[in-house]
């Protein structure tokens, strides 16, 4: 066989075999990316924006409503029931003092660790659902936890 002739078909078969292997990742893949907590992909990437930028869709914030349920946490994220709770991203939830003393622990600590305090628990959320099964929170047993609008985690108040 020529020399060239060799490299050039080790080089096409190298190729086509990693074209293969990634095509085949993809599609072991796919399965796991579709829904998470009976949501798909796509949605709770959107959901995740509008959480960052205080977007929603039309004034979903002027009428919040209430969730009351057991929380509970999975080691990534917070559920009421089956509702996963959201409240601003995690550098900011493990790097900003609460402004309330949710646990009644009687310190004032990190937000996630007021959270923390709560697992267990029955609590009520004022907040708005991003979708079924996502939502905002704004407010924690009666208490301020955010305003209305663009979030403080986003150069807001
Ligand atoms: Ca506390």
């Amino acid at each position: 066989m020529n020399k060239d002739l060799f490299v050039t078909m080790s080089i096409l078969a190298l190729l086509l075999s990693t074209g293969i292997a990634s095509a085949g990742l993809i599609q072991h893949q796919q399965p796991e990316a579709t829904p998470m907590n009976g949501e798909p992909l796509w949605q709770r990437i959107r959901n995740q924006i509008n959480d960052m930028l205080g977007i929603c869709d039309g004034d979903c914030q002027a009428e919040l409503v209430e969730l009351t349920g057991t929380l509970s946490f999975d080691g990534v994220y917070y559920h009421v029931d089956t509702v996963e709770v959201h409240f601003g991203p995690v550098w900011y939830m493990t790097s900003t003092q609460a402004p309330e003393d949710y646990d009644k622990d009687g310190t004032l600590e990190l937000i996630n660790d007021e959270i923390q305090g709560l697992i267990g628990s029955t609590i009520t959320l004022d907040g708005y659902y991003q979708s079924e099964q996502w939502f905002s929170v704004f407010s924690i047993n009666t208490l301020f936890y955010r305003e209305i609008g663009r979030p403080i985690w986003s150069g807001g108040n």
